[in-house]
């Protein structure tokens, strides 16, 4: 999504506002642009359509000088991602730059027309700009002329404004889109979050939910949605800036798998002690739970849908699952007893977030599982378990999935203990498995030369199917939407029972079927649907392990052998194989793999 940010400093801003959209990169763009206040006070803009480096080579040959500036990289929702469409937006002496939606952009564009403005981009936001700037036309100042642009603006946004003529001046605002402040010695920062401020500072504020703030260089004035003055705390945020860095691999995707062992690690270490859970919820007793209603989108949603299989599994707890999108505008009743739990990487995806704005006050409580401890879903709910997955750069989730996973996987034995499900031998049993998974996950790292030579097989198809049973079901679906999401090659992962009831009819040689089946009690069922693939022509590529692999060897195309692994932990290590194939096709097809085309990461618009 779109990365915004401000600098107030004392030295050139152009090449700081470049380095810092640079760290956003992550989030999936389409075009960027700067604005600065040159020390004459004039303000210019540059921007460019395509990757940051075609902005740094426009100022190459056309600098664009000033202590003062706003950046953005914009991911388009509304107008084609071309120049003029291009972030920060200009309406005479108002700069702006925008993450969001303003919903009702139409009308006030129609209200801005009919007194004759004209407009001179396709987006939503040059109404932000265009406002405001009628606004000082009657005569208000900087100040005043933003209180009454907002106070209009409906929808989601995170904006940050600059002013000609005002070298020491900055406005940030936040309404459903997150917007961090930093604070320097004698320089101030805007970012959408702190990462884009990493290298400049470490104590950041983030604006609550309404705030807006004016900023100069001595600090930040922030105002409620109320116009109030409020104090907002300044923390100091763990910002390892090398902690985005490659670190020797080519892509964040490569790096982020090979760090699966140690973050699942991570996850192990803060929950379990010995035979023991040790998770603060916040007085939620599963034993009281009678239902979970897990709400999430993607890939977490996929984390959510294996969960299910846990939680009614081992917890003996039904599970309701919905992608965030539908279950916002559903409407959907609630039971007594019942617990919503959201699931977001980021903890900021729009569509969650507003599904668990509905559920709160209508379900007992709300629990939360997410990477980013400050995030908005994390604030909003009862409770909000992190995942540690540490800062997942890739727009391609993997990490954090096995994290969402391993967090899960924990809960649910929880529950299962506290339902009185498992008794404390089992628990601990389970747990010992649990603790097998780091190892096991850098065995599993080992297929990847395997992988290789299967991606490059997968890389002239045009459609794959993907089968999983059970708890890989889930998984087939996961394997899918990577594949998709970095290869664009179309996949779809079904169910493998569901083969039968459409999707064999698009079997033939050309269509290759992932079946991902570890030797578990469905095997020998899932092995029947394979055959009903093979007996058509089509090509299978097999991911089990040794003991399956022998077993279902004849007539299978290609087979990934993954090590043994206790039931509960399989669906967490063969996210690896699924990982790494959509991995390793991409790079054979030489797609842009860790920015992939259309994707942006930390979804902050419906
Ligand atoms: N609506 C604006 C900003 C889009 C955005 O926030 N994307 O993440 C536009 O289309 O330019």
């Amino acid at each position: 999504m779109c990365g915004i940010v401000g600098v107030l400093g004392n030295h050139e801003v152009a090449p700081i506002l470049v380095e810092s959209l640079r760290r956003l990169e992550y989030r999936g763009y389409d075009s960027a642009g700067i604005a600065t206040v040159n020390d004459a006070g004039q303000l210019h803009r540059r921007r460019a359509v395509g990757k940051l480096a075609n902005l740094s080579d426009l100022l190459v040959h056309d600098s664009l000088p000033g202590k003062s500036g706003i950046g953005h990289t914009r991911w388009a929702t509304h107008g084609a991602p071309t120049t003029d469409n291009a972030h920060p937006h200009r309406a005479g002496p108002v700069s702006v730059v925008h993450n969001g939606i303003i919903e009702n952009f139409r009308e006030l564009r129609e209200e801005l027309a009919a007194k004759g403005i004209k407009f001179v981009t396709e987006t939503d936001t040059e109404t932000v700009a265009l406002l405001t700037q009628q606004h000082l036309r009657q005569g208000m100042d900087p100040r005043t002329a933003v209180e009454a642009t907002l106070k209009r603006l409906e929808g989601a946004f995170a904006l940050c404004f600059l002013f000609d003529g005002e070298t020491d001046l900055m406005f940030a605002a936040r309404k459903g889109s997150p917007l961090a402040i930093g604070h320097g010695d004698g320089e101030m920062f805007v970012g959408s979050d702190a990462i884009a401020l990493a290298p400049m500072t470490d104590r950041i504020t983030y604006l609550e939910e309404g705030d807006y703030a004016v900023i100069t260089r001595a600090g930040a004035q922030i105002f409620d949605a109320a116009g109030a003055p409020v104090e907002r705390a300044v923390k100091t945020v763990q910002m390892d800036a090398a902690r985005i860095e490659k670190a020797g691999y080519k892509h964040f995707m490569a790096k982020e798998i090979a760090q699966q062992p140690t973050v699942v690690g991570e996850v192990l270490n803060d929950y379990v002690r010995g035979d023991k859970i040790v998770m603060d919820l916040g007085g939620i007793d599963f034993a009281k739970v009678e239902r979970l209603s897990i709400v999430a989108c993607g890939t977490a949603y996929y984390a959510g849908l294996t969960a299910k299989y846990w939680f009614e599994h081992y917890a003996r707890l039904p599970v309701d699952i919905d992608v965030a999108s539908e279950f916002r505008y559903r409407e959907a009743p609630f039971a007594p007893g019942t617990l919503g739990v959201f699931v977001s990487q980021s903890g900021e995806t729009a569509d969650t977030l507003a599904a668990l704005r509905y559920t709160k006050g209508k379900a007992d409580k709300v629990l939360s599982l997410i990477n980013v401890p400050e995030s908005s879903i994390a604030r909003e709910s009862d409770v909000a378990v992190e995942i540690h997955a540490g800062i997942e750069v890739s727009v391609a989730s993997t990490k954090a999935f096995t994290c969402q996973l391993a967090t899960f996987a924990i809960l649910a034995l929880k529950a299962a203990h506290d339902r009185g499900q498992l008794d404390d031998a089992s628990l601990a049993a389970h747990l010992a498995d649990l603790r097998a998974l780091p190892g096991l996950l850098s065995h599993a790292l080992a297929i990847d030369t395997a992988v290789q030579g299967v991606a490059r097989k997968l890389e002239s198809a045009r459609d794959v199917l993907f089968l999983g049973r059970g708890q890989m079901f889930p998984l087939a679906l996961e394997g899918a939407l990577k594949l998709k999401e970095i290869s664009y090659i179309h996949a779809e992962g079904y169910a493998s029972g569901e083969l039968k009831h459409g999707p064999i009819a698009l079997i033939d040689k050309d269509t290759p079927t992932v079946v991902m089946a570890p030797h578990d009690g469905l095997f020998d069922k899932t092995v029947s649907n394979m055959q009903e693939v093979m007996a058509r022509g089509g090509r299978v590529i097999l991911v089990s392990d040794v003991k399956a692999a022998d077993k279902a060897a004849e007539g299978v195309w290609q087979t990934i052998t993954m090590p043994d692994a206790p039931e509960l932990i399989q669906p967490i290590l063969y996210a690896v194989p699924a990982q790494l194939l959509a991995y390793h096709t991409a790079i054979a097809k030489g797609t842009d793999v860790d920015q992939p085309r259309n994707l942006a990461k930390s979804v902050t618009v419906e």
